[in-house]
């Protein structure tokens, strides 16, 4: 049997968490068409007849400009130091640039083994713009293979898993058969919330919001709703409205969606109140960094 932890890495909006909720068959990271959507670690476990694979997405390697980038980045490559294989995540649409030769520059100096996934060949136009691609990366690192995937269709998950037990060392499992993911209810709830913020806003403002669970009241009888108060930090007065919108539109919305997600996380009636609060710079806040799950 084989056992061992395999992590995601690469450039924002690359399809990491994506490729990670098919291969868990179930939600554990949001996903949104915006870079630098996942801000911590977020670790899945799945048992195989092969084996078991421990699964760790990871925030985008960006260049870092607040204390919470820094982190951010942190997370993602002190993960390298401590996993089997690590998965590097490519979006093929994108022309390769100097954060891709970081992220390649990190991966060889790691001491794990290495796997490119070259994502989103669902949106290429001609299937033979790969081979080029597949050359340029089994040169520039030592692969032990290059799987072409498209995550969010789920074509090429079966060849990815496979490859990953090939690489994965012998051993009994890390983890209880019973166990899936080290995302509390209360985590999953803010971070389904932080995604529907995403989804409806733009530019700067995606960056600049944060989602904080003030009080999670499980149901006192069954048949009773779970209770969730949380708040939109934001950076700025000026977003405050933005984030309210005309009559209070876009935070019903923002509060429908998460709603309905939280009914199907958490199997019953969730009643939830959204405040918008200003946090001016809580970017750089050690303390609120820390309270919002993102490790020193
Ligand atoms: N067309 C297409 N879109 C994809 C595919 N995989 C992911 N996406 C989209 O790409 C966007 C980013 O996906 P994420 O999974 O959030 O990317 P990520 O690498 O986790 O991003 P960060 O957390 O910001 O680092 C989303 O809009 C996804 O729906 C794919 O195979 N094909
Ligand atoms: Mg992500």
């Amino acid at each position: 049997m084989k056992a061992g932890y395999v992590a995601f890495v690469g450039r924002p909006n690359a399809g990491k968490s994506t490729l990670m909720n098919k291969l868990m068959g179930q939600k554990v990271a949001i996903v949104s068409d915006k870079p630098q959507t996942t801000r911590h670690r977020i670790t899945g476990v799945r048992n195989e007849p092969g084996g078991q694979i421990v699964f760790i997405d990871t925030p985008g390697i960006h260049k870092p400009e607040h204390r919470m980038n820094q982190r951010m980045v942190d997370a993602a490559v002190d993960t390298l130091r401590e996993v089997d294989v690590a998965v590097l995540v490519v979006d093929v649409t994108e022309k390769p640039g100097a954060g891709d030769r970081y992220v390649i520059e990190l991966l060889g100096s790691a001491k794990c083994k290495v796997i490119v996934v070259l994502n989103k060949i669902d949106r290429l136009k001609q299937k033979n713009q790969l081979l080029p691609l597949m050359e340029s990366y089994a040169k520039a690192l030592p692969v032990e293979a290059i799987v072409p995937m498209s995550a969010f269709h789920g074509d090429g998950l079966d060849a990815l898993v496979k490859e990953l037990l090939a690489a994965l060392p012998e051993g009994p499992p890390l983890f209880d058969e019973e166990y899936f993911t080290d995302q509390t209810e209360r985590t999953l709830a803010a971070e389904l919330i932080r995604e529907k913020v995403l989804r409806h806003t733009r530019d700067e403002l995606p960056y600049m919001t944060a989602v904080v669970i003030d009080q999670f009241e499980e149901p006192a009888e069954p048949g009773e709703p779970t209770k969730i108060y949380a708040s939109i930090l934001v950076d700025h007065q000026s977003q405050k409205p933005i984030i309210i919108g005309k009559n209070g539109e876009m935070i019903r919305l923002i509060g429908t969606e998460a709603r309905a997600d939280l009914q199907e996380l958490l199997q019953g009636k969730v009643f939830l109140d959204l405040h918008v609060k200003v946090r001016g710079d809580w970017r750089d806040d050690e303390r609120l960094l820390d309270e919002l799950g993102l490790r020193r």
